[in-house]
């Protein structure tokens, strides 16, 4: 379907899910005017609260995103799940895994759900994404879930994007080391420990909370919150709403808070920057980048100067 540019606008406007697929389709394919459709819808954005949920392959991140969502939908939120994984850009094996376990949600049209591939230059989550954030918040999304496998640069990303940080963690993983190790106390805003009905999460609980202890306390500080989950039956789904609810009522009321939200714009322009230099520096000057390749394999050339070279303006 051809929307025009005002089209797009409208439909964002009154929340038209063919045109939200619509417009980040033609975000993530890079289509200029998606971003003049942007510029126009970006006054509406703000709205929403994004959750950014992650953990390790097979802690129930998946599962869980599904009972967050329709415990919200059933308190009468609009909710949009974002499956994002950096591992299969183009196979689209571990998309549909997703696709298919999240049945329960897909039978629930006012649940929107996309699955994202990171094609993010840079590692971690793509602009693709972060375009996708702001049409959902736009569209009038009250909640964007945003599902990562947390292998290094994606889970600190995520921490830049959302204004809650879901960690979800399973006992009896030797964890506590694991948790030290990938910086994962710094990044929570919430951890989850799923999978409750396993052995273990008592100690992983205790552990938890010896080490949040540990962590300096601030009188303007969030204080990470700790809940139980067992996402198959849903078991403590509702608490960690009630979770994200406190915490997104300390982003907006608190002067931490308004600070974690400024952080987040000033990630999003730089992520913008940074494609936008990359693309104004090489749309003219894919040839000399080519020379200077060949250059630099003679050793003629290193490649500082490369970059130099390129950055200087063209005559
Ligand atoms: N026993 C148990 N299994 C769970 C729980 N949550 C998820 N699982 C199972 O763990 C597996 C991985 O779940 P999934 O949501 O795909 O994990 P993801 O890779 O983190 O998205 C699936 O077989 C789930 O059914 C739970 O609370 N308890
Ligand atoms: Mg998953």
């Amino acid at each position: 379907m051809n929307f025009s540019d005002q089209e797009l606008i409208d439909g964002i406007a009154r929340g038209d899910l063919r045109v939200v697929a619509r417009l980040i389709t033609l975000a993530e394919n890079g289509v200029p005017r998606a971003r003049a459709v942007q510029r126009a819808i970006f006054p509406r954005t703000g709205k929403a609260h994004v959750v950014g949920v992650t953990g390790a392959p097979g802690a129930g991140k998946s599962t869980l995103v599904d009972q967050l969502a329709r415990t919200w939908r059933a308190r009468g939120k609009k909710v949009a799940i974002l499956a994002v994984d950096p591992t299969s850009p183009f196979s689209g094996g571990a998309i549909l895994g997703d696709r298919i376990r999240m049945n329960h949600t897909s039978e629930d049209p006012s649940i929107y759900i996309r699955s994202m591939a990171t094609r993010g230059s840079l590692g971690g989550l793509s602009k693709a994404t972060l375009d996708a954030i702001q049409i959902l918040d736009a569209a009038g999304f009250d909640l964007i879930l945003v599902e990562t496998v947390g292998v290094g640069q994606a889970e600190v990303d995520i921490v830049r994007t959302a204004d809650t940080c879901l960690v979800v963690l399973v006992p009896g993983m030797g964890d506590s080391v694991q948790i030290i190790k990938a910086g994962i106390l710094e990044i929570a805003d919430l951890f989850v420990i799923n999978k409750a009905d396993r052995e273990g999460a008592d100690l992983l609980h205790r552990d938890l909370r010896i080490l949040l202890s540990l962590a300096e306390a601030g009188t303007d500080r969030w204080e990470p919150l700790i809940t139980r989950t067992i996402a198959t039956t849903g078991e403590g789904a509702g608490e960690v709403v009630d979770g994200v609810q406190s915490h997104s009522e300390w982003i907006r009321n608190s002067a931490r808070g308004k600070e974690k939200r400024l952080g987040i714009l000033e990630h999003n322009i730089i992520q913008l920057l940074t494609e936008v230099t990359l693309e104004r520096t090489l749309s003219s000057k894919r040839d000399l980048l080519k020379k200077l390749v060949a250059d630099c394999y003679e050793r003629k050339v290193d490649p500082y100067s490369a970059v130099e070279q390129l950055l200087a303006p063209s005559i």
